[in-house]
């Protein structure tokens, strides 16, 4: 199996923090705020999501394994008891937003009848041959209140027209207009840039800004992923793990194509670049399973709800979005413990982020120079406070780049956490103290910072 994206990740991690160290302000590099990029509706409202489900299913989910070769007969996929409400009931009830499926992985086998070839769903069992997985999905999405996203694989180990690049261009648009023309909108469409072509000679050369323009024209509202958007960006790693710091803008020429390697390339997805030109936040995709498809001799290595807390930490808490596996048995059902780990980690969260202390009060907002600031907030009373969730008003651009967040009580003020960036959410979790007023500091900003929302809560929980 290939390992291009450990590869990258193995990258990321040696790198982290790198951008810590200068002053951001004494690179002179800053352009005013008003040039600063910022996100458009569909960006915003695809951070805003927060979590996304992820639901890998094919003939993987028969065969057992994480890549198929594409030699899959479809007569062996057959989920019996298939119900796509069932998996947007358990995100929905979990606290997520979106949902995206695997319509075709790198095996080429179509969840749909695709009419580009006969390696579909049309020629299995499932529904005696009149089934369509992505209607059933996209339909349970809307009726629970999820925006659906679809996840299309580039490389195609089944398709005769692979490695002829114009013929596998044509046929690749032709399977994605289906998937954009017959299911309503789209809320993302899902590139990936894992590609093993291996010795058979077969090498193809993807026409991306084909590919790119066709998704703008047929569903211009979809925000498009991949390691190079255009955008929302991978985070570099499967893990889940967004950067320490993480900006969301990037420089578009640093990552110029899905699956592109070299040693730039992990640092821009972890971190993305404070004077990037274009606004391209990133998403964390991980499995709450060790694999991407369901295997049942796994079942006892479901991540528990401790541990999605804790991804929850590194990358909402990080600025990104996290996009989180949950794969469908074979019976075409998302598994009992799968189920009620994401039952305990929603609890969790809730009773974490039940109570905002700080609600209610007046922050005082003065900036101190051009890129620094204070705010200040009187809660009136003594709290234990051991928890921050702090935000930019990202829809006018992300600055933050340094700050400190400080608590008093009676007497002096004292560190309660410090950070880099901010963007659309940073969780800072501390020792709780007792405070009666807290003080963000913004350290250091790429812009003059804008007011930062502060919200507080007893941690531990
Ligand atoms: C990778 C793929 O190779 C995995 O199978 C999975 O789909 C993951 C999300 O992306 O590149």
């Amino acid at each position: 199996m290939m390992h291009r994206r450990d590869f990258l990740a193995s990258g990321a991690t040696a790198v982290a923090g790198a951008w810590l160290s200068p002053s951001l302000v004494r690179t002179g590099l800053w352009s005013g705020q008003s040039a600063r990029p910022r996100p458009t509706p569909s960006q915003l409202a695809w951070q805003q999501d927060e979590l996304a489900m992820f639901l890998h299913f094919g003939v993987n989910t028969f065969t057992d394994r994480e890549w198929g070769d594409g030699t899959e007969d479809p007569a062996i996929f057959a989920p019996a008891k298939l119900d796509a409400r069932q998996w947007a009931r358990t995100a929905r009830s979990a606290g997520f937003r979106a949902m995206i499926l695997t319509a075709k992985h790198h095996d080429g086998f179509c969840l749909w009848p695709s009419k580009t070839t006969d390696h579909t769903v049309a020629h299995s069992p499932f529904r005696n041959g009149q089934g369509d997985v992505v209607r059933e999905f996209v339909d349970a999405c809307r009726a629970e209140g999820l925006r659906p996203g679809l996840y299309l694989s580039p490389w195609d180990r089944n398709n005769p027209a692979y490695g002829d690049s114009t013929r596998y261009n044509d046929l690749y648009c032709a399977q994605l207009t289906e998937l954009l023309t017959h299911y309503g909108a789209l809320a993302e469409v899902w590139f990936d840039g894992a590609n093993g072509e291996g010795p058979n000679g077969k090498h193809q050369v993807y026409d991306w800004p084909r590919v790119f323009g066709l998704v703008r024209r047929l569903q211009p509202e979809a925000v498009m992923f991949s390691d190079a958007g255009p955008d929302v960006r991978w985070c570099g790693n499967e893990n889940g793990s967004a950067g320490n710091p993480n900006w969301s803008t990037v420089d578009p020429a640093v990552v110029p194509f899905p699956g592109a390697t070299g040693p730039a390339i992990a640092p821009e997805l972890q971190h993305g670049d404070p004077v990037g030109s274009v606004w391209r936040p990133s998403e964390a995709d991980t499995s709450i399973r060790p694999g991407w498809f369901n295997h049942p001799a796994e079942d006892a290595r479901v991540k528990a709800a401790d541990a999605l807390v804790e991804l929850y930490f590194r990358s909402v808490g990080r600025n990104s979005k996290l996009l989180l596996n949950v794969p469908p048995t074979r019976d075409g059902l998302l598994n009992d413990v799968d189920v009620s780990h994401l039952t305990a980690f929603h609890e969790r969260l809730s009773s974490l982020f039940a109570s905002d202390l700080a609600a209610g009060a007046a922050p005082a907002w003065r900036p101190t120079g051009a890129t620094t600031a204070e705010l200040e907030i009187d809660l009136g009373r003594t709290v234990t406070v051991g928890m921050a969730r702090l935000g930019e008003h990202i829809a006018r651009g992300q600055t933050v780049s340094r700050y400190t967040l400080l608590g008093a009580d009676t007497g002096d003020w004292s560190t309660l956490s410090t950070g880099s960036t901010i963007g659309y959410a940073r969780l800072d979790r501390f020792v709780p103290v007792p405070v009666r007023r807290v003080k963000l500091v913004i350290d250091e900003a790429a812009a003059a910072p804008e007011p930062i929302t502060v919200q507080l809560y007893g941690g531990a929980g």
